[in-house]
């Protein structure tokens, strides 16, 4: 799949490209991501991309023009259109399940917002979906829209590897993970749980499901209302 950020600052995001799982996805080739600078489209000598609200207000807002320019352009030289998703404190917000469907698509586009935000007109005319990253205020869009790339990634066939695998992990089967150990067996008096030393793969399966329940129902009792029979 392919993954296109449109950004006041696409250098932001290119580093985190070439570190992180997404290097890994992309050395794979199951993932391209790309950065566009929306400011190549101003379409003026000053290279402006802000004006101030209409109504008045503290602050400036992310024109339409460029912000469409900037898309329409992608869409030519894709030649497609690919969902345009905006990323925003109004958003519906980002769930597992959700990342596990947008990795389906062939071609994303991720809007980043700057200032106090972009005129509504070019969200109507072009966004697909407007997703939040949680209930907090950021300065721009491009965390938000590198932990969407990041969670859709790691969704990819060839980005984790067989090990890491993406079965047992908090909020994929809508349980937070049972607590893990490593060498050594006692440290600081502290004992590993004696089922997990015991090599009985049955017992130590189901002590882990045990123990997401309980670490579920104490820290996230809400992800088990939300959690219906039979769903994984
Ligand atoms: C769109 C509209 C996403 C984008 C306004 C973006 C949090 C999230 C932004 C703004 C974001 C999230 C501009 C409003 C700066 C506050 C960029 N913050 N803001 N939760 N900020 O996913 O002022």
């Amino acid at each position: 799949m392919r993954i296109d950020i449109l950004t006041l600052f696409p250098e932001m995001c290119a580093a985190v490209y070439r570190e992180s799982i997404l290097g890994r996805a992309a050395k794979k080739g199951v993932l391209t991501v790309d950065s566009v600078n929306i400011r190549d489209f101003a379409g003026n000598k000053h290279n402006s991309v802000d004006d101030a609200p209409y109504g008045g207000g503290a602050g400036m807002l992310m024109q339409a023009q460029p912000v469409y320019a900037c898309f329409a352009d992608l869409c030519d030289r894709l030649g497609t259109r690919p969902h345009l998703i905006y990323m925003s404190p109004r958003g519906k917000v980002l769930t597992q399940q959700r990342a596990k469907e947008l990795a389906q698509l062939p071609n994303i586009a991720i809007l980043c917002g700057h200032y106090e935000g972009i005129d509504e007109r070019v969200i109507e005319e072009i966004v697909d979906e407007e997703i939040s990253i949680g209930d907090y205020v950021l300065t721009g869009g491009e965390l938000p829209a590198l932990v969407l790339t990041d969670c859709i990634a790691r969704m990819l066939d060839g980005t984790l590897s067989s090990a890491e695998g993406r079965e047992n992990e908090s909020h994929y089967h809508g349980l937070l993970e049972y607590p893990q150990y490593t060498r050594p067996p006692v440290w600081r008096g502290r004992e590993v749980p004696e089922v997990l030393l015991s090599g009985h793969h049955e017992n130590i399966d189901k002590w882990r499901a045990e123990q997401s329940l309980r670490v579920t129902a104490e820290r996230r009792p809400d992800l088990l209302e939300k959690k219906k029979p039979g769903e994984d």
